[in-house]
């Protein structure tokens, strides 16, 4: 059975979990509140960084890879967007995101508690939130003035996508495909869609209360582009968890 190693609301794992469930292969999830992580990562000798998937071939680690295995059509997708959505959006959207979940301490909290997929492991991500919010803070660099960077980097790549949405249905062309999964998963953090770590996070757990009222106002607005629409609309179609 492939095993995928993650952090329960990171939206990196999210596409891995959602390009698995979508090509139907089957798994187990065990995921880790951030820093805890090290225990599934490296301190089995692999990388930093989750998601990782354990197959019964090998270890493959990186949301990418986990999506080009489980769909051969998001293999090289060599596209100025898709450069865009990999490490601008997906970095910018976690920073956008915790920066403001840090200025709700109970909500923090109960973000870490989401994370893990043992009941002792979510007990210990609550009890040592404050400590995980201070490496966090420190690793990704939050500050004011990156959040805001990450709130502009969000905007710029709503707008480009927005603008290939104009002409066509789906990033990918007529149809949903890899780059649409991708760019959903990866910007879900600026729209709070319904079903979000579908077949982990129990449903509605990630709801937009547990943002201060400015990231509210914000996620509105994300929510009414056309990259916020396609976000819903994607989660609202495809996401299922199998
Ligand atoms: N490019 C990687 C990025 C993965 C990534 O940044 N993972 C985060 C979870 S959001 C992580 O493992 N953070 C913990 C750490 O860096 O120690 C991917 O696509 O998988």
């Amino acid at each position: 059975m492939n095993h995928l190693i993650t952090i329960g609301v990171s939206h990196y794992c999210e596409r891995a979990r959602w390009a698995l469930q979508r090509a139907g292969l089957p798994f187990e999830e065990t995921a880790y509140a951030p820093l805890i992580h090290l225990r599934g990562t490296r301190l089995k000798g692999y990388g930093q960084q989750v998601p990782i998937l354990e197959t019964r071939d090998g270890v493959i680690e990186g949301s990418d890879k986990i999506q080009a295995f489980a769909d051969p059509a998001a293999a090289g997708l060599d596209l100025d967007i898709a450069r865009s959505i990999e490490g601008p959006l997906g970095g910018a959207t976690r920073r956008w995101t915790y920066g403001y979940l840090m200025q709700k301490p109970a909500s923090f909290r109960q973000a870490m508690g989401l994370c893990s997929s043992s009941s002792l492991g979510a007990k210990g991500a609550r009890l040592g939130a404050p400590v995980i919010a201070a490496a966090i803070r420190k690793l990704l660099k939050i500050d004011a003035a990156g959040v805001e960077r990450s709130r502009a980097k969000i905007d710029q790549v709503f707008e480009a996508v927005g603008s290939i949405l104009k002409e066509q249905p789906f990033l990918s062309g007529q149809e949903f495909g890899a780059l649409d999964l991708a760019f959903a998963s990866l910007g879900a953090p600026a729209v709070f869609p319904s079903d979000y770590g579908a077949g982990f996070l129990p449903p509605e757990s990630v709801h937009l209360e547990l943002l201060p009222d400015a990231a509210k106002d914000q996620v509105r607005r994300w929510r009414e582009t056309r990259a916020g629409q396609h976000i819903l609309t994607s989660y609202a179609t495809h996401r299922h968890s199998g």
